[in-house]
């Protein structure tokens, strides 16, 4: 089988590389990228010399680059986004380009190409925000109520993609996540950020009363999942995927990583909300575990603590990551409170 997977160079694209190569050895994966500040080939050099992957750097913005590269693929496994929320509220328009524009490209390319899965990788963050305190979950059946530009975007992807099944014929699959950790994460997102600013002795800035909770998936529960949707999920459906966390918030997750790297609270720098932060997320996953037997086999409390190992462990990787630019925008988005 030959996969497309779109936006491999970053965080949860590396991963399910790395974890599809090791577990189906015999497949083809090429790696198309743009590599953005969020992109990083470093995370593959392990791969780069195996004759099943080939890296190609395009944006999928480029309809004809897209078309070309679609050739002979079976699969599509869509990641290229922009991704992170804070960023589409610096600035909007990327969000809305790669991740609506981009992704209508790589639709009309795989319909033209016959493929015969194209996976969408999409997000919790459709489903709005819950009321802390209840015990409200996101599901499949649950209203779109996107409130940022960040999961706007992401919502009309998913909107293009369902439009594309039952207009067009195209076989789709979604699954819609909570908030992965692990390896190789861009440190902009609260658990790498947290733990790279305690190893440079630095603040951990948590937004507003730190009470906002969200879902932990562990990412290689996440790459588990988006395996059993591509080889035992069904064309046309959605499928929610969440982890083994209950009600945890910022606070506590911040915390957590505080006391496993021996230091304490004096290091939380409580900063101005981020606008419309959404208060909590939980996932029922239950579909996914019910159709295809998957559920989140990582416990949060041990892999936290690997992914801080791990973290500490590769200071060369996230020392490069957040040099240039980065400083420019960690000082524009946290106005020096950190
Ligand atoms: P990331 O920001 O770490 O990586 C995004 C990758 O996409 C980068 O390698 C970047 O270079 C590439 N890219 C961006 N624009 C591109 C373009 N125009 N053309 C080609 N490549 C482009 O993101 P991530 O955290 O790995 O997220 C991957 C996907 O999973 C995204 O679609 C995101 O919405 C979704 N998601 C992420 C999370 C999470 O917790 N990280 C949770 C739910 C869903
Ligand atoms: O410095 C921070 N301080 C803080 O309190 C940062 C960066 C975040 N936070 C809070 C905001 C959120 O409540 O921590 C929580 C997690 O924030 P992020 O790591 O930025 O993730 P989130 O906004 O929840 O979105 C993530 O999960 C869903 C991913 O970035 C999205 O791509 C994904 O769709």
């Amino acid at each position: 089988m030959k996969l497309l997977v779109t936006g491999g160079a970053g965080f949860i694209g590396t991963n399910f590389i790395l974890y599809w190569l090791a577990h189906h050895p015999e497949d083809d994966v090429i790696n198309f990228d743009k590599l953005t500040y969020a992109g990083n080939l470093e995370n593959l050099t392990s791969v780069e010399k195996n004759p099943h992957y080939r890296f190609v750097q395009g944006d999928i913005c480029d309809a004809e680059h897209v078309s070309e590269i679609m050739k002979g693929i079976d699969m599509v496994v869509h990641f290229a986004a922009e991704s992170h929320v804070d960023r589409s509220i610096l600035e909007a328009a990327p969000f809305v380009m790669t991740n609506v524009v981009g992704t209508h490209v790589l639709l009309a390319a795989s319909l033209k190409a016959k493929v015969r899965r194209f996976h969408h990788v999409s997000t919790d963050e459709v489903f709005g925000s819950l009321k802390l305190g209840s015990t409200d979950t996101f599901s499949e059946r649950t209203s779109y109520d996107p409130r940022s530009p960040y999961s706007a975007s992401k919502a009309g992807s998913d909107h293009l993609v369902r439009a594309y099944y039952h207009t067009f014929g195209l076989p789709i699959t979604i699954t819609n996540c909570s908030n992965n950790y692990g390896p190789y994460q861009f440190p902009e997102k609260l658990i790498p950020l947290a733990i790279t600013n305690i190893l440079e002795g630095k603040k951990v800035p948590v937004y507003g009363d730190g009470l906002n909770v969200r879902d932990w998936l562990y990412v290689e529960d996440h790459c588990r999942a988006i395996e059993a949707v591509l080889l035992k999920g069904t064309s046309g459906e959605t499928y929610c995927v969440g982890g083994t966390t209950e009600d945890i918030n910022n606070l506590t997750v911040v915390k957590k990583i505080l006391a496993m790297m021996g230091k304490d609270a004096s290091l939380i720098e409580f900063v101005v909300d981020r606008p419309g932060h959404d208060r909590r997320y939980a996932i029922d996953w239950s579909k996914i575990k019910n159709e295809l037997g998957w559920q989140p086999q990582h416990n949060f409390d041990e892999w936290l603590k690997r992914t801080v190992d791990w973290y500490t462990v590769h200071g060369e990787w996230w020392h490069a990551v957040k040099s240039g630019s980065y400083q420019a925008y960690y000082k524009t988005l946290y106005k020096g409170a950190v």
